[in-house]
């Protein structure tokens, strides 16, 4: 019997100092969930440039997975925020968890400036909203471990392509305890971020073709 389709997702170790990353913790809370004929396998990557790559890569070839969505903690935003596009710079504000801090390097030398997600993005909002759950684009992923995985996955489904193989990220808020360290800022519930991923999860098994729906930003 064919082997049941697999979905990855993976979240971060903690960095800068944090004792959590609300990433892993959402994502390990769906490991083993059965969705649209699919499983989910959750994995936790390095906060470090280079390894993180190599670890969704061993990942990725262990899983053989459908639907590769990488999670990452985006402090200070206020939403789920499915990321558009992926660039390839390498350009650390702070150091990784291995002490890394590339400036303005590229994440694949000679790869191609930028790579789009190829899951429905304007969907995954739509449906986020829907559900009750604040939810918008976001055009940057940054230029941190989040951005420089998110590269390495497209660039690998670009290079390796698999039939149906799609891939993507989004970016989450803090957890209130995290928050709670820096008075003013936004955070939100565990649960509702594991319940975003589900949807998330969900949506993008269904979603052939993403909706037209605005999604952009004036800057
Ligand atoms: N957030 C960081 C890296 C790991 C994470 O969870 C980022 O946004 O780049």
């Amino acid at each position: 019997m064919a082997r049941r389709p697999s979905v990855l997702l993976t979240g971060f170790d903690p960095f800068d100092r944090e004792a959590l990353n609300p990433s892993w913790e959402a994502v390990h809370a769906l490991d083993g969930w059965q969705c649209g004929g699919a499983t989910v396998h959750a994995r936790r990557m390095p906060c470090v440039f280079g390894d993180a790559i190599e670890a969704l890569g061993r990942a990725m070839d262990a899983l053989q997975p459908r639907l590769v969505l990488c999670v990452g903690q985006a402090g200070g935003r206020a939403e789920i925020t499915p990321e558009r596009v992926a660039i390839n710079i390498d350009d650390g504000r702070i150091a990784d968890n291995a002490g890394r801090q590339p400036i303005d390097r590229p994440v694949v030398p000679g790869g191609p400036a930028a790579y789009f997600s190829t899951l429905p993005i304007k969907a995954i909002v739509r449906d986020l909203r829907a559900a009750g759950i604040p939810a918008s684009v976001s055009n940057t992923a940054g230029t941190f471990v989040c951005n420089h995985i998110f590269y390495g996955l497209m660039h690998r489904i670009a290079t390796h392509p698999a039939p149906g193989l799609r891939g993507g990220f989004i970016h989450i808020p803090y957890l209130p305890e995290q928050a709670a360290r820096f008075p003013g800022a936004p955070s939100m519930a565990l649960a509702t971020m594991t319940e975003a991923l589900r949807v998330a999860v969900a949506t993008a098994l269904a979603v052939e073709k993403d909706v037209a729906e605005t999604g952009g930003q004036l800057h």
